[in-house]
């Protein structure tokens, strides 16, 4: 028991917590490392994503040669007198033209589509690889970004980060996946309401038939229309009234599938979803949602650039009044009404990085604030185990620094014999346990999906004790809300390591003190002699090399006051299930 009047036993890791900009330093900060031109792999040769470029262009011109040859045989010309290229069933109806909040609705789809693929590619450079299956091995990605990974010298996840030019990723800077996220996940917030808003006013309107066919026969007629851009005589632009069969097709699959898929795929990334929606397979898992997520973000980047260059090839006055001005003809406002939005759009696009460098803090409390509701709805969903033995991962990427204090290794050397954990703070019973007393302890198993921020996975088994059982040992206060866990490491810059949990958390039937990896004793890499499993969150959470548990009714005092090492430095979340 702490006597009255002294200082608490964790004091002094305590005091090795450092306080932290509200701003990101460069200085405090990894520094940059390039990455290289994606590879893909196929077989088991790597080419690199620039072939796409010469395909492209032969792809195009084999088009436009095969579309003109074709276009003058007689069958096809027969085949596009009786397929001109617009449904049958989408006739020309009364209501001509676009409405005012489908034109805002436009412009706002596309601002909020500009931060969600940026900040959706800077969290992809966190770990830039992707794979089919469902575990991270070195080696299996069917695409990366970044060299294969050195098998001579610990490499861990946040090694393998990469930079991307701040125009580019959002906001830029190597490992900045912290920032990145409040924006990604706000964004969705505003895109999914959007989006909400548009099927809702799309169908209280006759505004629905533009995009969804109505009849088998839009295949044939998209595939004459494709014949007429590729032969070079374009179909005739009514767009006013009605689109033809390949605008159909093309805005039903993005409206309708690709949007729906970015946010099912997006929620599957996260631990409180995907740890209970295992009994999918690989379909609930998240590294095949990533890589679907990822090939949405390439739709929908295709898709704008096609359906960008048919708008000016195919009557760019006219398209644009349409659009932009809500008028049809020849007038220049459609011009003028583009143009502003183009520059409200190119402000805020080189803005949006160099204010979220200088106002990280301040990103990281309204991202926090905006989704608070979501976050907690996240953290309340209690984690399941489902996976088995053979589901574990053949490889399990580390991360953190290992720590290197004269303590720690003298711990090491005698195989943590005189190891405590200390646990005081607000209980009615402070305690050390050594390891031998925390082993004696009841033992629970569990194998789980581990999600790193960073966006790699891993299952693995963990064995170890309950925090149930701790908690009973150590008898809470009342007024005891939180847990801090220090490690004996630091973290990316200097100051000890450490992460907050509510006692939610702790009492989750999943929540353990583990010592055992995969039925053998936790390495140091992992975190020996002690790592926290609390499956419902993210792997930041998960602290290694656990020296001393503190009770607390607030965390406002430590460190720079976020609740964790990673919340203070990188603007991560203090509540991270997503
Ligand atoms: N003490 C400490 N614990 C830590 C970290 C760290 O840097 N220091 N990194 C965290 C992160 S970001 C992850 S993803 C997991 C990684 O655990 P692993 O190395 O066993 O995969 O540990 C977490 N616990
Ligand atoms: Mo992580």
């Amino acid at each position: 028991m702490t006597k009255p009047g002294a200082d608490p036993p964790t004091e002094p890791l305590r005091a090795n917590l450092t306080p932290a900009d509200d701003r990101v330093r460069l200085s405090h900060w990894p520094p940059p490392q390039a990455g290289i031109v994606p590879r893909i792999q196929i077989g088991s040769r790597w080419w690199s994503v620039l072939w796409l470029l010469p395909l492209g262009v032969l792809l195009f011109l084999a088009g436009i040669s095969l579309g003109l040859e074709l276009r003058r045989m007689p069958a096809v010309q027969e085949f596009i007198a009786r397929y001109p290229g617009t449904s049958s069933s989408s006739v020309i109806l009364s209501y001509a033209g676009f409405p005012w909040w489908l034109r805002w609705q436009h412009f706002l789809n596309l601002f909020f589509l500009m931060f969600l693929v940026r900040s959706g590619l800077q969290i992809l450079a966190d770990h830039p690889r992707l794979y089919w299956n469902v575990h991270c091995t070195p080696g299996t990605e069917w695409l990366r970004f970044q060299r294969e990974v050195p098998k001579d010298r610990l490499w861990t996840a946040k090694d393998d980060s990469v930079t991307l030019p701040g125009w580019i990723g959002l906001p830029g800077l190597r490992h900045s996946i912290g920032l990145a996220r409040w924006w990604h996940f706000s964004f969705d917030l505003f895109w999914v309401a959007n989006g909400l808003i548009f099927y809702l006013l799309l169908f209280l309107t006759p505004q629905w038939q533009r995009i969804v066919p109505l009849s088998w026969d839009v295949f044939p007629n998209a595939v004459s229309t494709l014949l007429q851009y590729l032969s070079l005589q374009f179909p005739p632009n009514e767009g006013w009234s009605r689109y033809n069969s390949l605008q159909q097709l093309a805005y039903f699959l993005t409206v309708f599938l690709a949007a729906p898929l970015a946010l099912v795929t997006g929620l599957l990334q996260a631990p409180a979803i995907a740890n209970r929606l295992a009994w999918l397979g690989p379909l609930g898992n998240r590294q095949v949602a990533r890589s679907i997520h990822f090939l949405v973000l390439c739709w929908f980047i295709f898709f704008t650039v096609i359906h960008v260059t048919l708008v000016f090839l195919t009557g760019a006055s006219a398209n644009l009044n349409h659009m932009f001005a809500g008028m049809d003809g020849d007038s220049p406002k459609g011009w003028i009404f583009f143009g502003v939005m183009m520059i409200v759009l190119a402000m805020a696009w080189f803005w949006a990085s160099p204010f979220t460098l200088r106002h990280s803090r301040l990103v990281q409390k309204a991202g926090a604030k905006l989704l608070g509701p979501f976050l907690s709805l996240g953290e309340s969903l209690p984690p399941r185990v489902l996976y088995t033995e053979k589901d574990i991962s053949p490889f399990f990427w580390p991360n953190g620094k290992l720590p290197r204090s004269e303590q720690f290794e003298t711990l090491v050397r005698e195989e943590f014999a005189s190891y405590r954990l200390r646990i005081d703070g607000l209980v009615e019973n402070s305690r050390e346990f050594s390891l031998a007393e925390l082993r004696g302890m009841p033992k629970q198993e569990q194998i789980t999906n581990q999600f790193c921020i960073q966006g790699w996975s891993g299952i693995a088994k963990w064995g170890g004790v309950p925090m149930r059982h701790i908690l009973e040992l150590v008898r809470p206060k009342p007024e005891a809300r939180y847990a801090a866990f220090y490690s004996f490491g630091e973290g990316a810059e200097s100051g000890v390591y450490y992460d907050v949990h509510t006692m939610e958390n702790l009492r989750h039937e999943l929540t353990i003190l583990a010592y055992e990896m995969n039925g053998a004793p936790l390495s140091v890499l992992h975190g020996a002699p002690l790592r926290l499993r609390c499956e419902n969150e993210l792997g930041f959470k998960q602290v290694k090399w656990i020296a001393a548990i503190e009770f607390l009714s607030d965390f406002t005092h430590l460190g720079a006051g976020q609740g964790g090492y990673n919340e203070d430095h990188e603007f991560f979340g203090y509540r991270a299930p997503i």
